[in-house]
């Protein structure tokens, strides 16, 4: 078995003590940073997802599963995000209100932070409210990055979107959305300025989004 399906098959089992390194074993047989965290990490939650939805394994199952891969990324973060200066301005970012999901959304984090952003990560679960409080008391904010994983938290996702599309100071922030069920028409229907399907092209759009200011 090559070390990025052994990291695969450790994230699949829920082995989080022995991901980390299987990880840095892969990172010193030459593997590419990206690949193990794309084949071997986010692979490996696919197949999770598919045991999931078979009902071939359960929601404890997936927790144990994302415990790894947490694991795994802490690992790998070295090799992935190469450091962050804050020279390109304030992010927030979150999890909408009824999502519990957080992996991609911090994979999203780390990238943008590398990117050149200072990132403010408000968790998940996280209300309009508590959003619209945080620019507050950081209003030299340009990004506002909302992530959601559940078809049953699009709504959420809509609802947050037109809180801040509705407050005081949205010429001020840019808005953008993501997460595997949100599309294109879905970010344009409700008012997002952007939309991107991954953890790089979200820190690219991010970039686009404040120098198109
Ligand atoms: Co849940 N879950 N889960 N889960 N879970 C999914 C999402 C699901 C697809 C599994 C399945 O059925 N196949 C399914 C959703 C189905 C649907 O909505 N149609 C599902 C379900 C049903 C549920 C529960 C309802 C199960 C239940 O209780 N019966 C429940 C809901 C809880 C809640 O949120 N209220 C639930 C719970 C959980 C756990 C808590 C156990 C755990 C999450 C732990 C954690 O995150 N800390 C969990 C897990 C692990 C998964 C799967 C297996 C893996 C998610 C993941 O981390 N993927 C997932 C199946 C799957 O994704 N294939 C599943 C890897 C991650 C890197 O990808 O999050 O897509 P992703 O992020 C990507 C992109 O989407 C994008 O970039 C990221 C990196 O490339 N992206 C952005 C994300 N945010 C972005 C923001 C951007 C731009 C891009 O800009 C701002």
């Amino acid at each position: 078995m090559s070390k990025i399906q052994e990291v695969a098959d450790l994230v699949e089992r829920g082995k989080a003590k022995l991901v980390g390194k299987a990880v840095q074993e892969a990172l010193d047989e030459g593997c590419d940073a990206a690949e193990i965290l794309n084949v071997g990490m986010i692979g490996a939650m696919a197949v999770v997802g598919e045991k999931f939805k078979n009902n071939e394994i359960f929601v404890p199952e997936m927790l144990v599963a994302a415990r790894a891969m947490k694991k795994g990324v802490e690992v790998l973060k070295p090799h992935l995000a190469s450091g962050s200066t804050g020279a390109l301005g304030k992010l927030i970012i979150a999890t909408v209100a009824g999502d519990l999901h957080d992996i991609g959304k911090n994979l999203v984090a780390m990238m943008i932070e590398s990117a050149g952003f200072e990132v403010i990560d408000l968790g998940v679960d996280v209300p309009a409210e508590k959003i619209i409080e945080c620019y507050r008391e950081n209003p030299d904010t340009k990004v506002i990055a909302l992530s959601a994983l559940l078809t049953t938290t699009m709504p959420s996702l809509r609802d947050t979107v037109a809180a801040l599309n509705a407050s005081d100071f949205r010429g001020n922030i840019k808005i953008m959305v993501g997460g595997a069920p949100i599309t294109q028409a879905f970010a344009d229907e409700i008012g997002a300025d952007g939309y991107s399907t991954d953890a790089a092209s979200a820190a690219t759009l991010a970039k686009q989004l404040v120098s198109a200011e």
